[in-house]
């Protein structure tokens, strides 16, 4: 999509201030990260993107093109078959503005809006390994806030053990639901509290330096790169804290298929293929799965004795 934005020297302002103090100013506000957009806002906005980098989270390959992380997508809402077509389905939908309601077993139950937690939250980039269970991956620069931050906002009562997600489904906005109508929507997934509270578990609100695009699932959704990437919930509206583990979209569809953890294993192959290998997008070099994805450090201690 080609969007043009007014670039600085396009805006009227300049003929209301003398030119030396007018380069000036905008050279001191440029050198601070300020844009001019965010100046006409108002003097405490500061931009969001794109956020500092994490330098914990290196890579061990480059990172995926932008075109085509957000050109592949599995987001069945839009588009149940053909991952090329989400981007292209996604005209109708409005992200913003969004909300985001935390209930259950909590001490302060509340609604969030994206754009204030935007703004409350530290925002960081991390690039990520992102590992599909359909045997693909990518490696993704998100920005977004650890989910242990926003579980502290709530106090979750000791009965909490287990985080439920349930995304948007709206039919008028999403063609994809109208398209495939016998899935249970909306997408719904879940994660133990310990994984939940996990500093590799990410509120993604953006991807490359800026706000999240639709198909990869604006305004917000989670991220836990140990596993298959359906247990990242795409443009969630509701996060539930459960006494009982919480059914999920894709046990519930194919109860044949992996169980709640769904952890990236090598060793552990899909009933139609190996897990062995990945395919990496795009150009489709083959690499070998790592365990956990390559996050054993951060995740294994949650496992030892368990199942994966
Ligand atoms: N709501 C919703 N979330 C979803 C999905 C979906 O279809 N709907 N697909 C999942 C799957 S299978 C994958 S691999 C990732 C893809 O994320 P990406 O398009 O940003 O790479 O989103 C996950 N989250
Ligand atoms: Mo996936």
């Amino acid at each position: 999509m080609l969007v043009r934005t007014r670039k600085g020297w396009e805006i009227p302002e300049r003929e209301a201030t003398p030119e030396g103090i007018f380069a000036d100013r905008r050279r001191i506000l440029a050198a601070m990260g300020f844009g001019l957009a965010d100046v006409l806002r108002g003097a405490d906005a500061r931009p969001l993107y794109p956020a500092r980098r994490n330098p914990e989270f290196t890579l061990d390959r480059p990172v995926t093109e932008e075109w085509a992380a957000t050109g592949y997508n599995n987001f069945y809402e839009f588009h149940p078959t053909n991952k090329s077509a989400v981007r292209d389905m996604v005209g109708k939908f409005k992200p913003r503005p969004w909300t985001v309601e935390v209930s259950g077993l909590v001490g302060k139950p509340r609604t969030f809006d994206v754009e204030e937690l935007e703004r409350a939250m530290p925002l960081e980039e991390r690039l990520y390994r992102f590992r599909c269970v359909e045997a693909w991956s990518m490696a993704v620069p998100w920005t977004g806030f650890p989910l242990a931050e926003l579980i502290k906002k709530v106090e979750p009562k000791p009965e909490a053990q287990y985080l439920r997600f349930v995304s948007a489904a709206r039919k008028e906005e999403m063609p994809g639901i109208r398209m495939a109508p016998w899935y249970p929507w909306p997408y719904y997934e879940g994660l133990r509290m310990d994984e939940a509270m996990n500093p590799l578990t990410l509120v993604v609100t953006g991807i490359y330096g800026k706000t999240l695009p639709a198909q990869n699932g604006a305004p917000v959704r989670i991220v836990a790169p140990w596993k298959y990437g359906f247990k990242s919930p795409k443009s969630i509206v509701r996060i539930e804290f459960t006494a009982k583990r919480p059914a999920t979209f894709w046990n519930d569809t194919v109860p044949t298929q992996y169980g709640f953890f769904s952890n990236v294993n090598p060793k552990k192959p899909h009933p139609n293929w190996s897990q062995a290998h990945e395919k990496v997008i795009p150009g489709g070099e083959l690499r070998p799965t790592l365990l956990y994805n390559g996050y054993e450090k951060w995740v294994a201690p949650m496992y030892t004795g368990k199942e994966y």
